[in-house]
């Protein structure tokens, strides 16, 4: 792997986009060693839970290379375009849960990667939004439907009309990170929180993830039906027996 840094420490993995060059822009590679690392976690099943950050202490990704992206064809881009949905898409519906540590500037790619792990941890010097209206562009990986749907319609077309980047603090606000640490705690903070998720139920986590990505995109009688069914999934795992029997026995559970 050239550009992604690979970690992991019992059930957490950390893959720290490195590309110091161009503060940890995302290039057709980066993305392709994203679809790549992705397929060996979820084959190898260990994994619980991914973290994604940058590398340094300025930049988490600062958007889509810009110097790549100069003089593709419009077939090009659109590739580009759907490469980083594929990927993205993968992260978002991933059996591991993801959590992106946001280190600093996540702008443009940078962001609409945020965007798609599972939560957003941002350091205090970062700065998120989608500037692409300033070269002229719209979001292409994603960010014109997952910004609006964190925040809501209104704010997202302020931060794509404008092109300002907010503030982390103005994200949390916002509802498009949901913590802001200091700079040196955010590691630490995104693994304390990586244990938790992985003390429980790992089939219960996926079940319940998967319930609210499709039931979003589901009219909600038949997101309910959706919910039953999983619930009903998630009721014939050996860890649904264990863990109701544990809290009946007041001790801990052990899940699978
Ligand atoms: N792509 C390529 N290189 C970059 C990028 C980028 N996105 N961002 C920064 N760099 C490079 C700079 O060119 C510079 O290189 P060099 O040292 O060789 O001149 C180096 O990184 C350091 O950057 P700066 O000197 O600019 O650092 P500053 O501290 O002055 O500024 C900023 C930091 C504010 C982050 C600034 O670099 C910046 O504005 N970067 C671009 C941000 C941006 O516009 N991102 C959106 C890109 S478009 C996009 O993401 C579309 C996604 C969908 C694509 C769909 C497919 C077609």
């Amino acid at each position: 792997m050239g550009y992604i840094q690979y970690m992991e420490e019992g059930h957490v993995a950390t893959m720290t986009i490195s590309r110091s060059e161009a503060l940890n822009a995302l290039n057709k590679e980066v993305l392709e060693e994203l679809e790549i690392v992705m397929d060996r976690l979820e084959q190898d099943g260990k994994i619980k839970v991914a973290v994604f950050t940058g590398a340094g202490n300025k930049a988490f990704v600062a958007g889509a290379d810009i110097a790549a992206m100069q003089g593709m064809s419009p077939v090009a881009a659109e590739r580009f375009s759907q490469q980083g949905h594929r990927v993205f898409d993968r992260l978002e519906t991933s059996a591991v849960f993801t959590i992106a540590a946001v280190n600093g500037f996540a702008l443009g790619g940078g962001c609409e990667l945020a965007m798609s792990c599972d939560m957003r941890v941002a350091s205090e010097n970062a700065k998120l939004g989608i500037p692409e209206t300033t070269l002229g562009l719209i979001p292409g990986f994603g960010g014109t439907q997952r910004l609006p749907r964190l925040v809501g319609l209104g704010k997202a077309k302020e931060l794509l009309a404008t092109g300002i980047p907010v503030t982390a603090a103005a994200a949390k606000e916002m509802g498009l990170v949901n913590h802001v640490v200091k700079q040196e705690n955010l590691l630490p903070f995104c693994y304390e929180l990586a244990a938790k998720i992985v003390s429980n139920s790992q089939s219960a986590v996926r079940l319940g993830k998967q319930a609210m990505n499709a039931g979003l995109e589901m009219d909600q009688d038949k997101a309910m039906d959706y919910e039953a069914a999983l619930f009903a999934v998630a009721f014939s795992t050996l860890d649904s027996e264990e863990g109701i029997k544990a809290f009946l026995e007041k001790r801990k559970a052990s899940f699978q």
